[in-house]
């Protein structure tokens, strides 16, 4: 099967090169080697063909900006960096990486597997210009404000049950 970058990945890979055009590259990845595709890895392609996990090396970037930018991101799940690992679903609070890998030299970023956010172009905030990541989407709103009623007239219902 044809595989591909998730799209949500290239759009973050692309902001990385724009903000820090003159970074190192040489620990870079994205597809897995033969030793990935021995094991489960989210940089083997999954079933739609999508690899949902970049690698980005250290050097030349501001990687707590970048941490930063990815969870804030509503496709982002899980990132490994310098002996760390942090989940989306746990809060993204830390917490000790003890794999072969300690990932000093490179940061692992893994998307959600699923085709909404493998196809989900959203910015990552990390443009040149950009204010650090994108500010957290609005709360939903409330029930809808209760009109003000002229006296004597019969005040809407309010459903509270
Ligand atoms: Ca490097
Ligand atoms: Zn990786």
């Amino acid at each position: 099967m044809a595989y591909y970058l998730a799209p949500s990945l290239r759009v973050l890979r692309s902001e990385i090169d724009a903000r820090w055009p003159d970074r190192d590259r040489r620990s870079d990845g994205w597809i897995g080697d033969a030793a990935h595709a021995a094991r489960t890895s989210d940089h083997n392609p999954n079933a739609r063909g999508s690899v949902d996990a970049i690698d980005v090396d250290r050097d030349g970037i501001d990687v707590p900006a970048l941490l930063a930018a990815f969870q804030a991101h509503p496709a982002a799940q899980y990132w490994i960096f310098d002996r760390q690992i942090a989940n989306r679903a746990t809060g993204w609070s830390c917490r000790p990486y003890t794999g072969s890998n300690p990932h000093t030299g490179h940061v692992h970023l893994s998307i959600r597997q699923s085709a909404a956010a493998e196809q989900d172009t959203t910015g990552w905030g990390l443009l040149p210009g950009s204010v650090g990541p994108v500010p957290p989407a609005p709360a939903p709103p409330g029930p809808p404000p209760v009109p003000a009623q002229p006296p004597r007239r019969r005040r809407a219902r309010m459903v509270i049950d």
